[in-house]
């Protein structure tokens, strides 16, 4: 059976975590998650600070295995968020799409167990010097915001550089995927584009439709003039958001607003002129299951790939 020592530290069976996807992962996905073994995430970014303690409050009555809250640093109620945890008595949090430091201090002092997202080897320095138990290397290929390196570039280098546990994230939807992660060094893997095809996911039957229907080439970055790039799919939404981008003259306070409330249109509504943020790996996910199977078929299939590994040697 693969474990890591990231098992150990949060007490789940599998070194899997669930990505802690905007406006998506609320209790009833991280709760199937958390189930089934792995690391269930709820998502800071939902319909307000109270909306999330509710999320919160729901999962420990559908679970008693550990689960977490991601938070969404960027978010106006980062803050907010930052000290309802603490209050909720969450025993693990992710963060993403900056530095969490400002936070660190009292997220400590009340024991929690503190796992950010990082896009460069300096920030996971920076993150291991200031108490962090582990780090998410999420390369480029992920959904939603992105940084600049991809998987097979950063997650190494990440593991080279740090000694607390390294878990690989982006571009990670099957066991081959995820042995490859193990490979490369990671404790554990976080997946999120396939978790949108969970029975137990919530969001709208026409984001699971698109999920299901896309095929390789079927994403695209926006936001990078922004200073927030985004991947997501290709649809008439994200593809007049670059075409925004690249007409000098259209102001940024435009594109912003003409972005503001897509993510939760596309999650809530299914509405067409929604943004549908997902992976590279969208064309991969092929049906809609329960979490528990996913999380078996990445983690005792990349078991059985890594045991078969000696079939490349002569
Ligand atoms: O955070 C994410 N992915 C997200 S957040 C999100 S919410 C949203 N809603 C509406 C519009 C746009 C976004 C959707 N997807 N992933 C974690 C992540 N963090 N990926 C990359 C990073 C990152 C990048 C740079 C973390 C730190 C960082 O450092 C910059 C710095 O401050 O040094």
């Amino acid at each position: 059976m693969i474990k890591s020592r990231i098992c150990e530290i949060l007490g789940i069976k599998y070194p899997i975590f669930q990505g802690g996807m905007a406006w998506i992962a609320d209790a009833s996905l991280a709760s199937a998650v958390s189930n089934a073994g792995g690391l269930g995430l709820i998502s800071s970014i939902n319909a307000g600070t109270e909306a999330v303690r509710n999320e919160i409050r729901k999962c420990k009555e559908l679970t008693d295995k550990p689960f977490g809250v991601n938070i969404m640093l960027q978010a106006p109620n980062a803050g907010e968020i930052a000290q309802m945890v603490i209050e909720e008595g969450v025993k693990i949090l992710t963060t993403g799409a900056g530095s969490p430091a400002q936070y660190m201090e009292s997220w400590q002092a009340a024991g929690i167990k503190v796992i950010p997202v990082v896009a460069s080897v300096a920030l996971a320095l920076k993150m291991q010097s200031i108490g962090a138990t582990a780090v998410i290397a999420e390369g480029a290929e992920s959904g939603g915001h992105v940084g600049e390196l991809h998987t097979m570039a950063l997650l190494p280098q990440v593991v080279d550089a740090l000694d607390i546990p390294v878990i690989g994230a982006g571009g990670i939807c099957d066991a081959r995927g995820a042995a490859a992660a193990f490979i490369l060094g990671a404790d554990a893997i976080q997946v999120g584009t396939r978790f949108l095809a969970a029975e137990e996911c919530t969001a709208h039957e026409n984001y699971k439709e698109k999920i299901l229907k896309a095929t390789d080439i079927s994403t695209i970055v926006t936001g990078k003039t922004l200073g927030h790039p985004v991947r997501s799919l290709k649809t008439p939404f994200s593809k007049t958001f670059a075409k925004m981008e690249s007409d000098p003259s259209v102001k940024p306070e435009e594109i912003l607003s003409f972005g503001t409330g897509a993510l939760r249109k596309a999650v809530k509504e299914g509405d067409v002129n929604g943004s549908y943020m997902a992976g590279e790996v969208a064309g991969m996910v092929k049906k809609i299951e329960p979490a528990k199977d996913i999380v078996e078929d990445l983690i005792l299939g990349a078991e059985n790939l890594l045991r078969g590994t000696d079939k490349f040697l002569a």
